[in-house]
């Protein structure tokens, strides 16, 4: 059997199967994105909930695998050379594993480094502008007077919407094939409904946008992964 006492988030949340991959996270957009691929992937693992509270995501056995502390992260106990391996961001991730079972990262070098693109467009676009819109559209609206930063994260995400809406032209999915590019960015998407942001960013102006993200919700295995690991 696998040995994971060298990583001490498995004291706090033990692992009942050592040999599978043992998945930290919690059903946001960002955890989603690797719910998704696993079930997508087929591969064996444990989910953990780990919430975003400080006393879960920022505590010393978390932090032990994530410095940065937010979800999601994981240990996969058959790493490169067959050797354990811990990682965190969700982009980094999702390469790792779509490397691992050859899936969903295109077949031709060309193809991958277009997946590629649009993985690192998520991480550093839609991820952190909509992440950002959420907070002060939602969390913090009412406190925060000054109307700059929400606007200014309105404009930012209406602006990307657009990026997206023009390449989805003539295309199902955003590098091609469907991929981890698209696992990584739908989430985010789904986010808009989740923040009450829709209308105020003119999602119904987006009709390429709105088929995407029914068609990658409408897969067996994103239903799944939006519900992993069980908030309740
Ligand atoms: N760049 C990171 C972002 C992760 C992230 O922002 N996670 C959020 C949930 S979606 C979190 O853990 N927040 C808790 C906190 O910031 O304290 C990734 O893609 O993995």
């Amino acid at each position: 059997m696998t040995d994971l006492s060298a990583f001490p988030i498995t004291r706090r949340w033990p692992a009942a199967h050592p040999d599978r991959i043992q998945l930290y996270s919690f059903p946001t957009p960002n955890g989603v994105k690797v719910s998704t691929a696993l079930e997508e992937m087929g591969l064996p693992y444990e989910a953990h909930k780990v919430t975003l509270a400080d006393a879960d995501v920022k505590s010393p056995e978390f932090t032990s695998l994530n410095p940065n502390g937010k979800i999601p992260a994981l240990i996969d106990p058959n790493g490169p050379g067959g050797a354990p391996i811990g990682l965190f961001e969700s982009g980094a991730i999702l390469v790792y594993l779509a490397e691992k079972t050859g899936n969903f990262i295109g077949e031709s070098a060309r193809e991958r480094y277009e997946i590629l693109q649009w993985v690192m467009f998520q991480m550093g676009g839609p991820g952190p502008m909509f992440g950002q819109l959420g907070f002060f559209w939602k969390f913090a609206g009412a406190k925060v007077e000054d109307p700059l930063p929400r606007d200014r994260y309105l404009g930012e995400t209406r602006r990307l919407l657009g990026v997206i809406e023009g390449v989805l032209e003539g295309r199902d999915w955003i590098a091609g094939p469907y991929s981890i590019a698209d696992m990584a960015l739908a989430p985010w998407l789904n986010a808009l409904d989740f923040y009450g942001a829709k209308e105020a960013v003119g999602w119904e102006e987006h009709p390429r946008c709105v088929a995407y993200l029914d068609r990658f919700l409408a897969r067996p295995a994103v239903q799944a992964a939006l519900n992993i690991p069980p908030r309740g």
